[in-house]
C-alpha cells in the first residue's frame, strides 16, 4: 500500500518534473538562439558579478540606432571616416532603474534607450558565465563585443543568455537595446492604467558556474500537507548522474537522492518543521548539494488550499485582508525595485493590517516577493494579461507560456506566494479568450499544483441591486474574483446591506479583488456627494457602503481595496483632482492617509 502511494507521488512528480525540465533543457541549451534562455533560480546565492551601476546610454525616439548598427560601436578607420553615433560624451544612467525618473527629457519617453556597459572579466578555467537581468522593460536586444545574444519580451520577469566562449579575457561591451513602446499584440497590450516607466529597471548580473550545476529545484510541501515536501532538483550540464542531498540544518534534517540520466532528482521527505503564517514567518536555511554544485536557499513551508467554499492556510480557514499594489514608489516618482522601495510599500500594507498584498498587474521583482514572505505577507503573483488582450493573435500563445514559466519558474519556492493569478479583466466576447485562458490553467497546474490559481474578472452584472456573477473562466479558477466598482463606476441600485447575490459557482470562495472609488487627499471645501469633486468624504461613504455590502456575499473569503498609495496614470486627465495620477489609493502619492483608509483598517482590525 505504502509502496504503491509512493510509485503513484514518483510518478506525478516525473510527470510534473517532465514539463519543467524538458523545456528548461531545451532553452537552457539553445545556444547561438535569437531568444534569451529561461533564467536560472535563485542566482543571488550564486555570488554574481552584478553589472549594476552608471551604464552610458543613447536616446532613440526615432529607432535609426538599428539601422546604424550603434552595438558595433565603430570608430573611425580613416582621417575621411566619420561615424554617426557614440556613446562617449552622452549622458549616464543609473541600472537598475527606469530612465523616466532620472532625466527629464526622457519622462514621458516610450522608446529605444541603447543602454551600454563596459567591464573587465576572467572566467576561471572549466567554468561556464551566465548573462542574467532580472528585468527589461518591454522588448531587449542584447549585444556582447558587438555580436547578438538574443532578445526577450516581457517587461517584468527574469531571462539569461549563456555567455562561456563569448566573454573576452579582460574588457567586454554589453550593449542592450531597450524599447517600451507598447506592443499590439503584447503581453500587457497598449492599453493600460499604469505608469509606463521604461529601460533596464533590476539587476544585471554574470553568474559563474561549474561545468555541471544545479539548473534548478522546487521544494515546498506537498499539496495539501503539513509535514511532506515534494519536488525536484535538476542539474544542468554534461555530468548528470549525481548524487543530491538537501539539508536544513535548523531541523537536523539530511535527504539524499540521486539524478537519472537527464539530471533529474526526485524529492520527497517528511519534515517537521514550523510552518509559515503571516503571524510566524518562519523561514529556514536550505542547502542542496549535487557532486559538482553547491546552492542555498531561503525556504518557508506552509500549505494552502481551497476545501469547500473556504481558503485555508495550513489547514485552517483564513480571511484575506489584502490591498492591492502597483510598483511604483510613490515618492520617488519611480518602479519601486530596492529594498528600501519595496519597504515603502509592504511596511504601508503591514500598517493597513493586511496577510496579503495582490501584486498587480504584473510579477514583481524579487524583492518584493522576498520582503514579502519575510514580512509575513502573502503574495498574489500575476501576469500582465490585462483586458484588451488580443487572444487571437498567432504569437500570443507562446508569449503566454514563456511568461508564465517565468513568473512561476522564478517564484516556486517562495512560499509567501499562495496565488497565481493568470489574467486580469478580460472580456469572454474577445476572440479565443476562453481557449487560450483555460489553457494556460491547464498549463499553470501542471507547473505547480501546490497554489491557488485565478482569474481577475468584471464581467458580472449588477442590476436590481443584484449581482449576477457568471463568467465561463471562473470554472477553472479556486476563487471567484471579482473586480466590482459600485459608488464609482456604478451607482448603488439600492441599499447596500440589502445588496443580492446569484453566483453560478456557489460552491467556491468570493474574492473581491478590486473596488474603491477616487478622492484627492485634503480636498476641501467641495462638495462631498458629487463624485466629480474627487472628495475623501465621498471616496469615504463608497468604503462605508462596500464594508456593508460584504456582509452579503455569500462565502466570502477576502476583499482587497483598489489600491493602497495614489499611482502614475497618464490616462487619469482631469487636470485639477487627478493629473496624471490614478486617485483611488487609501494614501496619497505623498504617504497622506485618506479618510477611507481608517474604513479599511477598522474592518481588518475586526476580522
Ligand atoms: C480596474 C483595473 C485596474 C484599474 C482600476 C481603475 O478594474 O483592474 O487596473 O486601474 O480598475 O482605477 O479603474
Amino acid at each position: 500500500m505504502k509502496k504503491n502511494r509512493i510509485s503513484r507521488n514518483y510518478r506525478i512528480i516525473l510527470s510534473i518534473a517532465r514539463i519543467w525540465v524538458v523545456p528548461f533543457i531545451s532553452l537552457f541549451f539553445w545556444a547561438n538562439s535569437a531568444h534569451a534562455q529561461t533564467a536560472m533560480v535563485n542566482v543571488q546565492s550564486r555570488n554574481p558579478t552584478n553589472l549594476n551601476g552608471n551604464w552610458q546610454v543613447i536616446i532613440d525616439p526615432t529607432g535609426i540606432g538599428d539601422w546604424k548598427q550603434v552595438w558595433q560601436e565603430r570608430k573611425p578607420q580613416s582621417k575621411t571616416d566619420f561615424i554617426e553615433y557614440s556613446f562617449e560624451g552622452g549622458p549616464v544612467l543609473k541600472v537598475p532603474g527606469c530612465f523616466n525618473s532620472q532625466m527629464c527629457e526622457l519622462t514621458y519617453f516610450e522608446g529605444t534607450v541603447w543602454y551600454k556597459k563596459q567591464f573587465n572579466y576572467s572566467i576561471s578555467d572549466g567554468k561556464r558565465l551566465f548573462l542574467h537581468f532580472g528585468a527589461v522593460n518591454y522588448i531587449a536586444e542584447v549585444y556582447l563585443n558587438g555580436q547578438k545574444l538574443g532578445s526577450h519580451e516581457g517587461g517584468f520577469t527574469p531571462f539569461q543568455f549563456e555567455i562561456t566562449g563569448k566573454i573576452k579575457e579582460g574588457e567586454n561591451s554589453l550593449v542592450v537595446k531597450a524599447d517600451n513602446r507598447r506592443v499590439k499584440n503584447g503581453l500587457p497590450g497598449t492599453g493600460y492604467d499604469w505608469f509606463n516607466y521604461g529601460g533596464i529597471t533590476r539587476d544585471v548580473e554574470l553568474i559563474e558556474t561549474g561545468n555541471t550545476c544545479i539548473g534548478d529545484y522546487f521544494i515546498q510541501l506537498k499539496k495539501g500537507s503539513l509535514d511532506t515536501v515534494l519536488g525536484w532538483v535538476q542539474l544542468n550540464g554534461t555530468r548528470s548522474k549525481q548524487d543530491v542531498e538537501i539539508e536544513i540544518p535548523e531541523l537536523k534534517l539530511r535527504y539524499k537522492t540521486k539524478t537519472n540520466d537527464d539530471g533529474l532528482a526526485r524529492v520527497e521527505f517528511k519534515s517537521e518543521s514550523q510552518l509559515w503564517s503571516p503571524g510566524n514567518p518562519k523561514l529556514y536555511q536550505v542547502t542542496v548539494k549535487s557532486n559538482t554544485d553547491f546552492i542555498a536557499d531561503t525556504i518557508g513551508f506552509r500549505s494552502i488550499e481551497v476545501q469547500g467554499n473556504q481558503v485555508l492556510l495550513n489547514r485552517k480557514p483564513i480571511f484575506l485582508k489584502a490591498v492591492n499594489i502597483h510598483e511604483e514608489n510613490p515618492y520617488r516618482k519611480a518602479r519601486a525595485y530596492s529594498t528600501e522601495d519595496v519597504r515603502v510599500l509592504l511596511d504601508a500594507a503591514k500598517e493597513l493590517g493586511c496577510n496579503l498584498v495582490r501584486l498587480a498587474h504584473y510579477p514583481h521583482s524579487e524583492n518584493m516577493v522576498k520582503e514579502a514572505e519575510r514580512m509575513g505577507l502573502m503574495v498574489w503573483d500575476e501576469l500582465p494579461v490585462y483586458q484588451h488582450i488580443q487572444f487571437s493573435d498567432s504569437l500570443i500563445p507562446a508569449k503566454l507560456e514563456q511568461m508564465l514559466h517565468e513568473m512561476v519558474g522564478r517564484d516556486k519556492n517562495r512560499c509567501g506566494v499562495v496565488v497565481w493569478s493568470l489574467s486580469n479583466e478580460t472580456y469572454p466576447g474577445t476572440p479565443n479568450r476562453n481557449e487560450a485562458l483555460i489553457e494556460m490553467t491547464q498549463k499553470c497546474h501542471a507547473l505547480d499544483s501546490t497554489r491557488l490559481i485565478t482569474h481577475v474578472i468584471n464581467t458580472q452584472s449588477y442590476r436590481d441591486n443584484t449581482f449576477d456573477v457568471w463568467d465561463p473562466l471562473y470554472k477553472y479558477s479556486d476563487l471567484v474574483t471579482v473586480n466590482e466598482y459600485i459608488g464609482w463606476y456604478i451607482p448603488w441600485q439600492g441599499k447596500p446591506s440589502e445588496t443580492k447575490w446569484n453566483i453560478a459557482f456557489s460552491d467556491k470562495p468570493v474574492f473581491i479583488s478590486e473596488f474603491g472609488g477616487e478622492a484627492l487627499y485634503g480636498n476641501k471645501n467641495v462638495p462631498t456627494d458629487e463624485a466629480c469633486f474627487w472628495s475623501e468624504e465621498y471616496q469615504e461613504q463608497i468604503y462605508k457602503d462596500q464594508t456593508e455590502m460584504f456582509a452579503t456575499i455569500p462565502n466570502l473569503c477576502g476583499v482587497c481595496p483598489w489600491l493602497l498609495f495614489d499611482y502614475r496614470s497618464l490616462g487619469r486627465m482631469n487636470q485639477v483632482y487627478q493629473n496624471g495620477y490614478n486617485r483611488k489609493g487609501l494614501m496619497s502619492e505623498n504617504g497622506e492617509k485618506k479618510k477611507a483608509w481608517y474604513i479599511i483598517h477598522e474592518y481588518y482590525k475586526k476580522k
